[in-house]
């Protein structure tokens, strides 16, 4: 990418796309476009090639989702796969249409089958069945593999994939309904030591591991394999170790300085019981993660003194 071409960024006041906003910018690349959800519904055809005969972005990186936690994923089931479909169909197809020179579609760890040998190799996409609480949005993301290497195959579009593990940082989902886990415990450690409450209740048996990259770290992976990664097929995102929810619990507890109790609500799933990805791609490539859990949990916190629940 040269610093005078146009770059669409989908997604832009996401927690990813903000994000790759921020690496861009502080990257001295300014000629960026945007359209907030109200002024362009991606899910609209019409409107989303209107959108890019007017603007004809040479890159592009596919941020915009429907994203959630996994009791959002298990209850708007119909919405991660329709609104996910729509808005990755409309995007690659349009990028064809105007001859994007290259556009990054964003997946998930999700897309891989439940039980796979970890940690998580590319080539283990497609090998077995899905976690059942998110398939709809695994099968949305899978979709949109597909399509990025279908414009390859047909049209020579330069079109990439990479999987994200699960992520955290500046403009998370702090909704207790709909979040991940990471952004939830913050809110639910904080809430409860204001309230002083004696006991914080986490979904599950806190047995399951999760994988979680700060999205600071994301977004340099993105703009590294923006400039350097031209192939079919998928890159993992991540750091390449994970933890069992229930210590990533005691250290947002301890982040925080709450000192109550942790119990579980049983009620809730577990999901996936490990989806650690292999990242010695993206190493053999040249990049790996810098920020480590702690730290990254520490620098959150510190943020979000302006939240409305703070
Ligand atoms: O982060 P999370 O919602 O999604 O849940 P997944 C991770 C684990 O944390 C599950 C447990 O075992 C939850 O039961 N957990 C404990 C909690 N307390 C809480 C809580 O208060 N809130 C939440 N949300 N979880 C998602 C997929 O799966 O991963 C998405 O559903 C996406 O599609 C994302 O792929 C990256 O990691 O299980």
């Amino acid at each position: 990418m040269n610093k005078q071409e146009k770059i669409f960024v989908a997604g832009h006041r996401g927690m990813v796309g903000s994000a790759i906003v921020r690496k861009l910018e502080a990257e001295g690349f300014h000629n960026l476009v945007f359209r907030t959800s109200a002024q362009l519904d991606l899910r609209r055809q019409a409107d989303v090639e209107a959108f890019f005969q007017e603007e004809k972005p040479d890159y592009v990186f596919l941020a915009a989702a429907k994203v959630g936690g996994i009791l959002a994923n298990n209850t708007y089931r119909a919405d991660f796969i329709y609104d996910n479909l729509l808005i990755e169909s409309n995007i690659i197809h349009s990028a064809y249409l105007v001859g994007v020179k290259k556009l990054m579609f964003l997946g998930s760890s999700c897309i891989y089958p439940k039980m796979a040998p970890q940690p998580l190799l590319e080539d283990y996409l497609l090998t077995g069945v899905l976690e059942p609480t998110n398939e709809p949005y695994a099968i949305a993301k899978i979709a949109g593999i597909k399509l990025c290497d279908a414009y390859r195959d047909q049209y020579g579009c330069n079109f990439i994939s990479v999987m994200p593990t699960n992520l955290y940082g500046p403009n998370d989902n702090y909704n207790l309904e709909t979040s991940h886990v990471l952004p939830a415990l913050i809110r639910k450690f904080h809430e409860s030591k204001k309230q002083n409450l004696p006991e914080v209740v986490m979904w599950g048996t806190g047995k399951p591991q999760r994988e979680f990259l700060h999205v600071d770290d994301l977004a340099d992976a993105c703009f590294f394999l923006m400039e350097t990664y031209n192939e079919p097929g998928l890159v993992n995102i991540g750091t390449g170790e994970d933890i069992p929810i229930v210590e990533l619990a005691y250290l947002v507890k301890e982040v925080v300085g709450y000192s109550g109790k942790i119990t579980h609500d049983l009620s809730k799933p577990d999901g996936t019981p490990r989806k650690l990805m292999n990242v010695n791609k993206l190493k053999t490539a040249g990049w790996q993660a810098k920020i480590g859990l702690e730290e990254g949990v520490r620098m959150v916190y510190q943020g979000l003194k302006n939240e409305p629940w703070w």
